[in-house]
């Protein structure tokens, strides 16, 4: 399964056009659209340098990256909760998300109307956190709604259950997150199954014009502000310069970005950014079949990053030979150097796999 991502934010602030931007999928944008209930979604390959100077070395029939999936919904209004502009239905196309990308707008433009009148950063997060809050209250309330009879006649289970409800129920009652509920990990895996958008990681996407660039502007620095705050990731992304440019080869693209400024796209900011926030890293394997990034979670083991390929490989984990992406680079993409300067590793089950290690698993089953 790709890691996923949801879009939030308010309406025109430009989710759209970041979608655009990372999939170059050309999905409708507009200044005046209404918000439809149906989601843009798209899976994106990763693109990592890496794969290609693998791929070409070993002339691989195939290049595989890692992928992310996005999901583009309708932009939240005040009230969407209560039912406002077409309700929060479609938030439930982003409830089994891995992480939530939050655009906000610091653009200003008079043309594209502002929900709220004026652009404001801070009132914006606000909006959309408690739009989120609500959405988080209606599905615990469900919940403790067939649960409370059950734990009243003594049932264990249900009776813990319940208590962890009625702790997050605490939070999101007054508008806050539901991660900030003090829960030991064993109750919150008693929600898990809730899917609750106010516990999911937030990256928040500051969407600017070519002014925004400058590192004292206000609506983005405010934005910045804000995420700083809740110790959450921000980055500042040129949603509409980025997806017109998305239907241009690359090396006009690369002259694009160059002409405004902008040093790394939308999609390489927020693959990083992204990435850092869940705590994940690439290995790679590389071979004349196939060269493929492989994406895992930070302090992963051999076996288990092997039983990412197939769970042959994990059950009949012997050892991995592994060399590292930079060493390799180092000795002129020579294998036969690696293995003379002795970083050609044998590594057994224990081992704690590293960013950029490209891996041969040898297995038995
Ligand atoms: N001036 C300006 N307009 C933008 C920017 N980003 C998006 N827009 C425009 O804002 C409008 C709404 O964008 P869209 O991506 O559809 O917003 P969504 O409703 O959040 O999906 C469109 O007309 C976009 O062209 C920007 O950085 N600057
Ligand atoms: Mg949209």
């Amino acid at each position: 399964m790709a890691l996923s991502c949801g879009i939030v934010g308010l309406p025109r602030v430009g989710k759209t056009s970041l979608f655009n931007a990372l999939t170059a999928a050309n999905a409708q944008v507009g200044a005046f659209t209404s918000a439809s209930a149906d989601p843009n979604i798209a899976v994106v390959g990763v693109p990592d340098p890496r794969l290609d100077e693998l791929g070409k070395v070993n002339r691989s029939k195939k290049i595989t990256p890692t992928t992310l999936r996005f999901v583009d919904v309708a932009g939240l209004v005040r009230g969407s909760a209560q039912g406002g502009g077409s309700g929060n239905q479609f938030l439930a196309h982003i409830r089994e998300v891995d992480a939530i990308v939050h655009v906000v707008r610091c653009f200003e433009d008079e043309q594209v109307i502002h929900e709220d009148g004026s652009v404001s950063p801070a009132r914006d997060v606000e909006t959309i956190h408690l739009e989120l809050a609500l959405s988080d209250l209606a599905t615990v309330e469900r919940r403790r709604e067939r649960v409370i009879k059950l734990a009243r006649t003594g049932d264990a289970p249900a009776k813990r259950l319940l208590a962890a409800l009625e702790a997050v129920k605490g939070q999101l009652d007054e508008g806050r997150p539901a991660r900030e509920a003090h829960l030991p990990k064993e109750e919150w895996a008693l929600l898990s199954d809730l899917n609750l958008l106010t516990i999911k990681p937030i990256l928040y996407v500051a969407n600017i014009d070519e002014t925004g660039l400058a590192p004292d502007h206000a609506h983005a620095s405010a934005l910045e502000a804000v995420a700083a705050a809740e110790r959450a990731p921000c980055v500042r992304v040129c949603g509409k310069i980025e997806a017109e440019m998305a239907g241009l080869p690359l090396e006009e693209r690369a002259e694009f970005m160059e002409a405004y400024g902008l040093k790394e796209s939308a999609l390489s900011q927020i693959i990083h950014a992204g990435f850092d926030l869940l705590g994940l890293m690439t290995f790679l394997t590389a071979g004349e079949d196939e060269t493929r990034a492989w994406t895992i979670t930070k302090g992963t083991r051999a076996p288990q990053a092997a039983g990412k390929i197939h769970s042959d490989l994990e059950r009949g984990f012997i050892r991995l030979e592994v060399y590292s992406y930079e060493d390799w680079l180092a000795c002129g993409k020579d294998e036969k150097k690696i293995k003379e300067k002795g970083l050609w590793r044998s590594e057994g089950k224990e081992y704690v796999m590293r960013e950029g290690d490209v891996c041969l698993f040898r297995f038995n089953v």
